[in-house]
């Protein structure tokens, strides 16, 4: 089958073999939510079987302003039969902020400690607990609807890991206005891009930040981007500035009068009481932005009750969330992660969290260990790209660390490699902790495929078996339904709580993408095996998006960026293995007519500068290769795969070649490798 190319690294022919290890729970078992086999099939088999009676149970758990009507879930998948629709919960009403918050602290929980805050320097850190964060979101609610924002009003966030940015989220919540966090490392045009596409009147943001040695001028992104927004004509009458002074000086700020204010002069003079918007269940909470395999980002919508449903029931189950457990989900905000693994889900749950500004190699390898032992940590979830960077600084930063505290291992991003998890394993977990490889995407809101610690025998590589109301199926070619062992298309047959609904302002392209692909199942875009045991095994991407430490970059999106250099006349980007982020961007470039190849070796910098600029620092190629031509049809489609093989070096599997308009471009692409 197709798949867009490289799987992750994998350099270790033993640990190859690792695959076919097997690890039963163990002690994970012992007092666990969901502790055989047994249970886990008797309990997924009742969710299939009957998801109104499954879910309605669990959402007994939750406050609501209004219950439901039966049935819990009306759906439809199939475009032939009428327009795609999800709905859970119908006629509920219900506030996710209420839930996350209010909720524990009436009953008796309000001095637990929501956030433990780990500044990106050493020896910056604070405390939070449930009912201060409430008090900072009533304030923020409070301030956010003084300058006008209204329940269905959208906000951009443009902020740091500060315990500010999970309090704006749940501001917004509070409110019934809908979210739209963009990633601080995004740029002044990505940033404009998504605010054009949601129109808020209002942005949040912080004066800067420190990643690592690094100070980042967010304020300075935002006014760009806010220039960019004005000249398409639309205007922001609010620019909300936490003044991070760890990263920046206050005087150092520009600021607009009438526009920009200081979070701290406003902020604090707020009530801290708020009532909340009861929402209805299928009114938006937030929007993301993700790419997919056309130019312009996807701004993927979750609503109210389905999403909180199914971002909360997934932390307790997959975490086998206990009181007393330290929880730490190194992944930001900015990305979904953030959203249902730091915000909502953990909170939901009255978790205690550590909340991380910097970055696990910062000062050095041991931070993250350090971290650790200094909170405690007993959960940790992480993506397999810092896995491998923390790994190739060798096993004394973790080993000179305590970690005894450690009981389960959480993994997201991207398919892990049995090199990297093996280490995870038994370097990092010392064997005891159990590894949750967990697959989901921004789409689908919560987890979709991922053990639970207690009950699933574990295969490195795979993310093994459905959650509760899951149900995958693997496609061939032709769009068929595969039995037993098989390799395909990952589809999903029918819907969960937290499956996004449309995407902004394109239900159009929300059905073409997603269901039109194969007519009555939700496609993923991810090609997947299933073994003998009925285990998944995700393959990667099978469009064209590229997976960076974890992060989905389109390539049109990064060949829109080179093509903005002058001298680029055209571009074409392959993913190619990278020994840490898993996949890497390699970019041709087709120069203007009437260049010499090779060019000076500065074009390469500047090309490399435009697409950090256009898109942002994680879309940054890692390889740029002269293409005085590109292999095309004779219809002008570019042959990809000849490209991906290239890369890759395996140019002695290019494969039929004959349908190429030029042969000939084959050659001189290979002479001009490392020019
Ligand atoms: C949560 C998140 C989604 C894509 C997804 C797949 C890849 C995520 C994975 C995994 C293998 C895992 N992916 N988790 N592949 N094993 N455990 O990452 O969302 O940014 O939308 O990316 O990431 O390719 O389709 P998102």
């Amino acid at each position: 089958m197709a798949s867009n190319g490289a799987t992750p690294a994998q350099h270790d022919g033993h640990a190859d073999e690792y695959k076919n290890h097997q690890f039963p729970p163990g002690p994970a078992a012992e007092g666990a939510l969901v502790s055989s086999r047994q249970q886990y099939d008797e309990m997924h088999r009742e969710s299939i079987a009957d998801p109104d009676k499954f879910w309605g149970k669990i959402a007994e758990d939750f406050v609501w302003n209004k219950l439901w009507q039966n049935p819990v879930r009306r759906f439809n998948f199939d475009v032939r039969t009428g327009p795609v629709k999800i709905e859970w919960f119908v006629g509920a009403e219900t506030n996710i902020s209420y839930n996350c918050l209010d909720r524990h602290i009436e009953a008796g929980q309000g001095d637990r400690v929501a956030f433990y805050w780990e500044g990106n320097d050493l020896n910056e850190d604070c405390t939070v607990t449930y009912s201060q964060l409430l008090d900072q979101v009533c304030q923020l609610a409070n301030y956010l609807k003084s300058v006008g924002v209204k329940r269905g009003s959208d906000v951009t966030i443009y902020m740091p890991m500060i315990p500010e940015l999970p309090a704006a989220m749940l501001a917004c919540a509070r409110i019934g206005a809908v979210h739209s966090v963009v990633f601080a490392g995004f740029s002044a045009d990505s940033l404009a891009g998504r605010i054009l596409d949601s129109r808020p009147s209002v942005v949040l943001t912080a004066s800067a930040v420190k990643r690592g040695a690094k100070p980042i001028n967010l304020k300075g992104i935002v006014d760009s981007a806010i220039k960019k927004v004005e000249a398409q004509g639309h205007s922001i009458s609010t620019v909300l500035v936490y003044d991070h002074a760890l990263a920046a000086k206050r005087t150092d700020v520009a600021f607009v009068e009438g526009r920009d204010v200081w979070w701290q002069d406003a902020v604090p003079r707020q009530p801290t009481e708020c009532p909340v918007e009861w929402m209805g269940a299928e009114e938006p909470l937030f929007k993301l932005y993700t790419s997919g395999s056309t130019g312009k980002p996807k701004g993927v919508e979750h609503t109210t009750a389905g999403y909180m449903v199914g971002a909360s029931t997934t932390f307790k189950y997959v975490f086998d969330h206990r009181q007393s457990d330290i929880y730490w989900c190194t992944a930001d905000c900015g990305w979904i992660t953030g959203h249902s693994y730091v915000t909502y889900g953990p909170m939901l749950n009255g978790a205690t969290q550590v909340l991380f500004e910097g970055v696990p190699t910062y000062p050095d390898a041991g931070r993250a260990w350090d971290i650790v032992d200094k909170y405690k940590v007993t959960l940790l979830y992480t993506a397999p790209t810092a896995i491998r960077a923390l790994q190739s600084f060798g096993d004394k930063f973790v080993t000179q660390h305590s970690r005894k505290t450690l009981r389960i291992l959480g993994t997201v991003g991207e398919p892990i490699n049995p090199e990297a998890w093996k280490w995870y394993h038994e370097v990092v977990g010392e064997g005891r902790c159990p590894i949750v490889d967990t697959w989901w995407q921004t789409e689908t809101g919560a987890h979709m495929i991922t053990p639970l610690p207690g009950a699933t025998t574990l295969k490195p590589g795979s993310a093994t078996l459905p959650f509760f109301g899951v149900e995958p199926a693997v496609l061939s070619e032709k769009g068929e339904e595969m039995e037993g062992e098989c390799e395909g298309y990952l589809v999903i047959k029918t819907a969960w709580p937290s499956c996004m609904r449309t995407l902004s302002g394109d239900h159009e392209r929300f059905e073409t993408t997603y269901f039109k692909v194969y007519p009555g199942y939700y496609f993923t875009g991810d090609g997947c095996r299933r073994d003998a045991d009925g285990y998944y095994w995700l393959i990667g991407r099978v469009d064209d998006v590229i997976n960076v430490s974890g992060h989905r970059i389109g390539t049109a999106e990064v060949e829109g960026a080179l093509t903005q250099h002058p001298q680029c006349a055209e571009a074409a980007v392959v993913p190619v293995e990278h020994p840490i982020k898993g996949q890497g961007i390699y970019a041709y470039v087709t120069l203007m007519v009437g260049t010499e190849y090779p060019p000076p070796a500065q074009l390469k910098k500047e090309l490399v500068a435009t697409v950090r600029e256009v898109i942002g620092p994680i879309a940054t190629p890692d390889v740029i290769h002269w293409a005085p031509g590109l292999p095309k049809t004779r219809s002008g489609k570019i042959m990809r795969r000849i490209l991906r093989k290239i890369a890759s070096k395996e140019e002695d599997q290019l494969g039929d070649t004959s349908t190429l308009a030029d042969p000939s471009v084959v050659q001189t692409l290979l002479s001009m490798r490392g020019q």
